[in-house]
């Protein structure tokens, strides 16, 4: 299947101009995205607030909720208001990213009913053109490659913050460059900012490996078995497998990425067999584990199959992997 590539987004002068006479010099800016908002909303909220400020005029990030704080890493995070912290604020302007419609912006609506000036900066194909100044590009991958190229346009200095919410943006909205919207020019620009500094790794498991042992359980009611032991650091979970049973790709890593987690295993139970998939975290050797239990794999990626009786079975691998945990948390208190 060959993909194809989009071509680089273009500012025009004019469009960057505008921006700056609009939104720069010595301005208040209110910046806001949607409601329940993900990286990319984030990512561009706190971007474009770094470019209005380094095009001198002052921004407040406003969301209606507290943010999740899976993206915590990004530059200006924790400055984001919701609108009780806002009473008198007299704002300019009004800037709003990756978001189609301006009633999905929530509570923040009534904030911005009286400024004239809206600049609306977006890739869905659907957005309403609410914007008194609007930058739409619906080929973009995400809103941040929006940004990106208007940061470029600019010429502003990049420094690996503002390089980090670019890229935080562009992964998150490319489903970690999986998505069909992942293409040469997406992985161009991922490049292009990684050469900047950008902790990639960092970024993706930030993102992807910090999940709340709540969300797991949600996504657990169809697997719903999940189950955590040894304060929290070894999961497991139990499902029931019919003779040629569909699979579910790396369903194991739904426990081994919750946060805390340094061990998980999945029991797949068959008509005659159990087999078990482990994942280990860290300096975690799962490998060592499954060679115990007569399988074998990676470090971090290992398995085998047992025959024994499920509950009896369960037990063994829970404390063999607390065992393999506990060996290092015995070698790391002595090294310090
Ligand atoms: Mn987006």
């Amino acid at each position: 299947v060959a993909s194809q590539t989009r071509h680089r987004i273009e500012i025009s002068s004019e469009q960057a101009e505008l921006f700056s006479r609009r939104f720069g010099n010595g301005q208040n800016i209110l910046i806001s995205t949607h409601i329940s908002p993900d990286g990319d909303a984030i990512a561009s909220l706190l971007g474009v607030a770094e470019i209005v400020r380094s095009l001198k005029s002052r921004a407040i990030c406003c969301l209606q909720n507290t943010p999740p704080d899976r993206y915590d890493f990004l530059l200006g995070f924790d400055q984001i208001v919701t609108p009780v912290d806002l009473k008198d604020c007299p704002f300019s302007a009004a800037l709003i990213v990756d978001c189609g419609n301006l009633n999905r912006i929530g509570e923040v609506e009534k904030l911005i009913s009286g400024i004239e000036i809206i600049g609306n900066i977006d890739h869905h194909a659907d957005n309403q053109n609410f914007g008194s100044w609007n930058l739409l590009c619906p080929k973009a991958a995400s809103t941040t490659e929006i940004l990106y190229e208007l940061a470029n346009s600019f010429n502003l200095p990049f420094h690996e913050g503002l390089a980090t919410c670019f890229y935080t943006g562009l992964f998150t909205d490319t489903g970690g460059f999986r998505y069909s919207n992942t293409d040469a020019n997406a992985l161009r620009i991922g490049a292009e900012l990684a050469s900047k500094g950008v902790d990639v790794n960092g970024v993706a498991v930030s993102v992807y490996g910090r999940n709340p042992e709540s969300a797991v359980r949600m996504i657990g009611e169809a697997i719903h078995s999940l189950e955590t032991y040894s304060n929290g650091t070894v999961a497991m979970m139990t499902v029931l497998v019919p003779e040629n049973g569909e699979e579910v790709e790396n369903l194991v890593d739904y426990a081994a990425n919750i946060k805390g987690i340094r061990a998980a295993a999945l029991f797949r139970v068959g008509e005659n067999e159990v087999r078990v998939s482990l994942r280990g975290r860290d300096n975690i050797n799962v490998a060592s584990v499954a060679r115990h239990f007569g399988g074998g794999g990676h470090p971090k990626a290992a398995g085998f199959t047992g025959r024994e009786d499920i509950e009896k079975l369960r037990m063994d691998v829970l404390a063999a992997l607390t065992k393999e945990i506990e060996s290092h948390n015995y070698k790391s208190v002595n090294q310090s």
